[in-house]
């Protein structure tokens, strides 16, 4: 895989600072998009735009038929069916309609949802909810000191009453991996439903739902090339079908009298109102991309560059560098002690260098990991060896600039 040509793809790669090109380091929170992605937005405006379902003159019936092989080939991507496939706005929202549409109509007191405390806060907050809503107990997979999720410590936090999984599939702070499939055979044994964060895995490695037989899997278009505001529910067909509408309203309904409704078969049923039809024709040429590319080959390349920027970085004496040694994705979060993560990643932006700093919406692993915040360096199939090293070059450069707040 040869990232400098595939760099040279993305346009706002391109743009220079002060003569500099920028190193871009924030995939975790949005991917950067390639040139075909951009084309395909201004493609289907130009040529094809159209609402969808709706009409009957050709236009429309164009933009449908797209629309649809939009669904077909991102379902694909991850092992699915078309009808498996429910087109949303992200992870977040995916997250929400099964803790609305599925998880407040079946759970009760007595119940146990189970996570962990490293979850984003999208798929935590909502599960908060559910257990507030409904009496049922929200409970906790103990993690290791470095934030891991072992398969131990899963079998011994599930019990008879555990009803619901939610996990990460990778960590969006550690990069660390879940052992989804591990996870999902045991909650099966209990008859447990299981729900995967997928924000941060989709994007970097293949994953295939039959495969790792979970129930949910929930992601993020923005953060695989594609456009912001659509991402993807995947849900396991008998599911979808005996579950009750999230929103509703235009398209989602067969039937409407004026006091009651019939519903549609999913993933219409999921999807009222107009919903995000460029975002998911635009979406669908991202994976084309990603597929050209190869998933094994992107996954291959994010980790050595994680692991060799984790590397490098715990040689620097006053860093340190979060979650264990060993399979990450392309995800490093460190600190330079004595300085606080948003000034270390003010200086790496005067360098032309953009780093995320904060919580990352994981407040809970803050606390966890004994850090109220870190620095973040996330590389994509975008990223080089040469980016590593103006990371680093930059995190020197701010132990020398604030070394006399650092001595
Ligand atoms: N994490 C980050 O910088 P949305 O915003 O719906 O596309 O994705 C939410 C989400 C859910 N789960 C995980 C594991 C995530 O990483 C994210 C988004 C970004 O880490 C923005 S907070």
């Amino acid at each position: 895989m040869n990232a400098l040509s595939i760099k040279a793809r993305f346009p706002i790669l391109q743009e220079t600072v002060d003569g500099r090109p920028l190193v871009y380091l924030d995939s975790a929170a949005s991917s950067q998009k390639p040139d075909a992605v951009v084309e395909a937005m201004r493609d289907y405006y130009v040529h094809d735009n159209a609402n969808v379902y709706r009409g009957v003159y050709r236009l429309a019936a164009r933009s449908t038929e797209r629309y649809e092989a939009a669904r077909a080939r991102v379902a694909a991507f991850i092992g699915a069916l078309p009808e498996e496939l429910i087109f949303t706005r992200g992870s977040t929202e995916s997250l929400n309609l099964v803790a609305w549409a599925w998880a407040r109509q079946r759970l009760g007191p007595g119940d146990e949802i189970l996570t962990t405390v490293a979850e984003h806060h999208s798929n935590l907050v909502p599960w908060q909810e559910v257990s507030r809503a409904t009496g049922a107990e929200l409970r906790f997979i103990d993690l290791t000191p470095e934030g891991e999720i072992t398969e131990a410590a899963v079998k011994a936090a599930i019990t008879p009453r555990t009803r619901l999984v939610a996990v990460h599939h990778a960590s969006n702070v550690l990069g660390t991996l879940a052992p989804v499939k591990a996870i999902a055979a045991a909650a099966h044994r209990v008859g447990a439903l299981v729900i995967v964060d997928g924000a941060q895995s989709v994007p970097h490695m293949a994953v295939d739902v039959k495969d790792l037989d979970v129930d949910f899997l929930a992601f993020s278009g923005h953060k695989m090339l594609g456009p912001m505001g659509i991402g993807g529910l995947y849900g396991k067909t008998a599911l979808l079908r005996e579950m009750g509408p999230f929103h509703t309203g235009g398209e989602m309904i067969s039937h409407v009298d004026p006091t009651a409704s019939t519903f549609k078969e999913p993933p219409q049923k999921f999807e009222a109102g107009t919903p995000n039809v460029a975002g998911a024709i635009v979406l669908a040429e991202a994976v084309g991309f990603l597929e050209e590319i190869g998933m094994s080959e992107i996954e291959a390349h994010d980790r050595a560059l994680g692991e060799m920027a984790a590397e490098r970085l715990r040689e620097i004496p006053e860093v340190e560098v979060y979650g264990p040694r060993g399979p990450r994705t392309g995800v490093v979060s460190f600190n330079l002690e004595g300085l606080h993560p948003h000034d270390l990643a003010t200086s790496l932006d005067s360098e032309n260098i953009a780093v995320r700093a904060g919580h990352h919406c994981c407040q809970p692993l803050m606390h966890h990991l004994g850090a109220p915040s870190t620095a973040r360096a996330s590389f994509y199939l975008y990223n080089t060896e040469e980016d590593v090293d103006r990371l680093v070059e930059g995190v020197l450069a701010a132990r020398e600039f604030f070394g006399h707040v650092l001595r």
